[in-house]
């Protein structure tokens, strides 16, 4: 086992990996901006290292400081968390050259899920079943005018290299088809370096569903059930709920065999996520791969009662998995708590937290880097707590999330929490019969 992790992140996910860490007897190492020297994660880990001014670029994005910080304090591990690092191929690479276990995914792995046609032909080679649409990427707009008549409108373009909703457009008939593959080619290029596209037939108002899995190093894979994040607002998630309420037995046996086909296909070692949409009539199709911890583990974690953070470290350190799959006994919804203001289109209000009170009580988690006299600063995600609640049933798991929310006071800033009140009264979200288009419409 590590004798030393040092985590490559800050707010709440930092405070989460150190948790489990102390937890395990694994000493750590807190890394952090000029912004973030009286931050929860600094003040908890046994030791901290500066590693730069504010912007992200210079410090979290530092993979030289970061490394840097690593040989100072003799870390044998590195935690990227979530965002930041935690998908950077380089940044695996250079932390193997340097003989410090990255807690994720290799190198080649990252390359090989992050160039999405590729990796959606792995995943149809393997017998994962996949949207309709090019075989790779497509070579002119006449080669896409052709493939749509084929395919049928709408389809959509994506870029290879986009994912998380950036760099893609719908197209509804020949005539929309030219300024959207100048726009996505444009964006494309412009973002990431890299203008290929592919194109798939448009699902209309899918469900975004998502299976945990977990493999080790001796190529053994297993599942750890469902999370539905339909309820999203600009591919940003707000909430976030396992067992989908559109989950069936029967679904989940099959989801669940795919995402092992999918793992095992790439021999996927540690813990990792395989997103699926699903359509109208319970088609499921491969959406991408993650190859992180996710922001919405938690409420797995809750369900099954598993420490995902702990397993992703056991992993890493070479221990096997029992190979059984894991079933949800209990229901999880997730809140996310950003300093936004709902009321007017979710804008940033970063500033001081002058007041600050956590609800608690049976059945209630929270996961957050804030306190009172916290000041947000406004450089990073603006993401400062995450609120979950337990139950046995979706109904109480709503009443209690409903409960928790009325008793969360954060004073001195804009937060989600009004948001989340309206949308556990909605009808709509009670049903449970809402897809990623829910929000789209929504107004507070
Ligand atoms: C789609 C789609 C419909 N049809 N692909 C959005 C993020 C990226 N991972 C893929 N996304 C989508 N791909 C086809 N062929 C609809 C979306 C989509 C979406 C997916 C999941 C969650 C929320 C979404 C919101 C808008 C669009």
């Amino acid at each position: 086992m590590f004798n030393k992790i040092l985590i490559a992140n800050r707010g709440e996910i930092a405070l989460r990996v150190i948790r489990t860490c102390k937890e395990m007897g694994i000493k750590t190492v807190a890394v952090y901006s000029t912004a973030d020297r009286d931050s929860l994660h600094v003040r908890f880990a046994d030791e901290a290292v500066c590693i730069g001014p504010p912007s992200s670029k210079d410090s979290y994005l530092k993979i030289s400081n970061i490394i840097a910080a690593a040989e100072i304090t003799n870390a044998d591990a590195i935690h990227p968390g979530y965002g930041f690092l935690s998908e950077n191929a380089t940044f695996s690479k250079v932390c193997k050259e340097n003989g410090i276990k990255f807690i994720g995914a290799s190198p080649e792995m990252i390359d090989s899920m992050g160039d999405k046609s590729s990796a959606k032909q792995t995943m149809r080679d393997a017998g994962v079943p996949t949207i309709p649409g090019s075989d790779g990427l497509i070579e002119s707009l006449e080669h896409a005018k052709e493939l749509a008549v084929e395919i049928v409108y709408p389809v959509i373009l994506k870029a290879t290299a986009g994912g998380g909703g950036k760099g893609m457009r719908v197209v509804n008939s020949e005539d929309e088809m030219e300024s959207a593959w100048e726009m996505v080619k444009r964006e494309a290029g412009a973002a990431f370096g890299n203008d290929g596209i592919y194109m798939e037939k448009f699902v209309v108002e899918p469900r975004h569903i998502e299976i945990q899995i977990a493999g080790d190093q001796y190529g053994k894979a297993c599942h750890l059930s469902e999370r539905d994040c339909s309820i999203q607002r600009r591919h940003q998630k707000l909430v976030e709920e396992t067992p989908s309420p559109y989950m069936t037995p029967e679904l989940r046996e099959r989801m669940g065999e795919a995402a092992i086909k999918a793992a095992l296909a790439v021999g996927y070692e540690g813990v990792g996520t395989v997103e699926f949409l699903v359509d109208k009539d319970r088609n499921f199709y491969f959406m991408e791969m993650n190859t992180r911890i996710q922001v919405e583990h938690t409420i797995t974690e809750e369900v099954i009662d598993y420490d995902l953070v702990k397993e992703q470290i056991k992993l890493a350190a070479g221990e096997p998995i029992s190979g059984r799959n894991y079933y949800p006994t209990m229901h999880a919804i997730q809140c996310r708590i950003n300093a936004e203001d709902p009321y007017k289109n979710f804008m940033p209000s970063p500033g001081k937290i002058t007041d600050y009170h956590c609800p608690g009580g049976h059945g209630v988690r929270i996961d957050a880097h804030a306190y009172a006299g916290y000041v947000i600063p406004p450089f990073y995600d603006s993401m400062i707590s995450k609120l979950i609640t337990v139950a046995q049933t979706r109904e109480e798991a709503i009443a209690k999330m409903q409960r928790a929310l009325d008793e969360y006071i954060i004073e001195g800033i804009k937060t989600t929490i009004p948001f989340h009140q309206k949308l556990m009264k909605d009808e709509k979200f009670r049903s449970g019969n809402f897809t990623t288009k829910f929000l789209e419409d929504w107004t507070m």
